[in-house]
């Protein structure tokens, strides 16, 4: 079932989420309605935060070399942990929370990573690029905390002013 993507300013978006302790069918219900939410809305990343869970759970779908978004390059990140990271990467990120905002942000270039796919089984990782980005960018929604929190005061202030013109339009 498509889910309603929750949007900044949101409050429920601050909350932090909660590691799952059952492998069952409702994580599977709640994974399968966010890949489905997720492509309805041309996503490649979606925290359960967003479709108001509070649960720790995440997915990334990322494109191949080929610019296609396939199925089977989905992952999903149940529990996840940043065991190392290191080096610095700047990359224009956007989030389905704070449709239409895109800014440059800066991030660990490498991550070590640690998490449980949905059957409970622990899994290893070794990130970089856009895959560590992005992990990073939903581990953030995990710990409550949204890509606009690391921009700059003039970059916070000129959000601040586009958000209130975009809802003003109510384009979202
Ligand atoms: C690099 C940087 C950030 C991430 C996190 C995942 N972010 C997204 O998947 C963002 C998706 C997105 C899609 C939009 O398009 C539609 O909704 C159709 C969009 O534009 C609007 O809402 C107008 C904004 C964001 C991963 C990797
Ligand atoms: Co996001």
């Amino acid at each position: 079932m498509i889910r309603k993507i929750i949007t900044y300013p949101n409050p429920i978006l601050k909350k932090q989420s909660s590691d799952i302790i059952n492998f069952d069918e409702s994580l599977w219900g709640l994974l399968d309605d966010m890949f489905e939410t997720m492509k309805s809305r041309d996503g490649i990343g979606l925290a359960s935060i967003q479709i108001a869970k509070p649960w720790s759970v995440f997915m990334i779908n990322l494109v191949d070399e080929e610019g296609l978004q396939k199925d089977e390059n989905l992952v999903e990140y149940v529990n996840p942990k940043i065991l190392s990271s290191s080096g610095t990467t700047t990359y224009q990120e956007g989030c389905l929370s704070v449709p239409g905002f895109y800014e440059d942000i800066k991030r660990a270039d490498k991550i070590e990573v640690e998490y449980f796919n949905r059957f409970g089984e622990k899994q290893f990782e070794n990130l970089d690029g856009l895959g560590a980005i992005a992990f990073q960018h939903e581990f953030d929604h995990l710990q409550g905390k949204l890509f606009i929190e690391k921009l700059s005061f003039l970059k916070r202030k000129k959000f601040e002013k586009e958000w209130k013109k975009q809802l003003k339009n109510k384009k979202f």
